[in-house]
């Protein structure tokens, strides 16, 4: 089933969209079973294959969370998320890396950053998305002010003028996302500029993490799936997690500027 075109409208204006609550009761119920077993895996022992990988891991608590637990493989093509990525990346969309992530109370906050660059169009050409880099963000905590929101500047993936963003939590333009509730999806655009802001409340935010790229995307260093992985996950799964380039580059999109 396609995305509506007020769907395709608003994530090319905006760079996000956030699909209210797009999980069931029953999904939170089973994720938070499975969270739960894999929030203390030891991830020495689950890199122990590769211990070099780490380095490149966040492990808040817990990276290639796929890995730790295979049934994580369904957020790579949850029926809430599929149509969106189709319409963004291309039916072929292949996996980039995925996380479990918690902002724990105390949080300081992290600093604003794109994961491709921004560009003219917007990620937009002939009426098509090319967004080389999308990320789908599940949600399982609600999420009020203060409690280490995402933030995004909405419209920052064609930003054409330089802002100043060392050591600010602020930006102008930003959308703060402190009206979340658990089961809420947030899809954005990796040009935007984005940040987790600090978390002064005494719960932690916990985010299914699931970061997507065109069908030439390569994994992010360290997050290539575990052999096991792929022999645990349905053929569709599998196909996201076949990335065919190495490791992630950046595309060169000087042609269509
Ligand atoms: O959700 C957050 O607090 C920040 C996450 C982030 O910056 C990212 O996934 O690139």
């Amino acid at each position: 089933m396609p995305i509506s075109d007020d769907a395709r409208f608003e994530f090319d204006v905006q760079g996000y969209i956030h699909l209210r609550g797009a999980l069931t009761a029953g999904e939170l119920v089973d994720y938070g079973r499975w969270i739960a077993g894999v929030e203390s895996v030891d991830t020495s022992a689950l890199n122990a294959d590769d211990a070099e990988r780490v380095q490149y891991h966040l492990n808040r608590p817990i990276s290639r969370v796929i890995d730790a637990d295979p049934r994580f493989a369904g957020f790579l093509d949850h029926p809430a998320v599929e149509p969106y990525l189709v319409e963004f990346l291309g039916a072929d969309y292949r996996h980039i890396d995925n996380e479990l992530y918690y902002t724990a109370p105390g949080y300081e906050g992290g600093g604003w950053h794109r994961g491709v660059s921004e560009h003219v169009v917007g990620h937009v050409v002939g009426g098509a998305f090319i967004c080389p880099m999308v990320k789908a963000f599940y949600c399982v905590t609600d999420v009020g002010p203060g409690g280490g929101e995402f933030v995004v500047v909405p419209g920052s993936h064609r930003s054409r003028l330089p802002v100043e963003t060392k050591g600010r939590i602020d930006l102008p333009g930003q959308h703060v996302f402190d009206d979340v509730s658990a089961g809420d999806i947030i899809l954005f655009n990796e040009g935007l500029l984005h940040n987790g802001r600090p978390n002064s409340t005494d719960a932690t935010r916990q985010t299914i993490i699931v970061n997507f790229g065109r069908v030439d995307a390569g994994v992010w260093s360290g997050y290539a799936p575990a052999p096991a992985t792929m022999d645990a996950v349905t053929p569709r799964q599998r196909e996201i997690l076949s990335n065919t380039t190495g490791v992630w580059a950046q595309p060169d999109l000087s042609e269509v500027m």
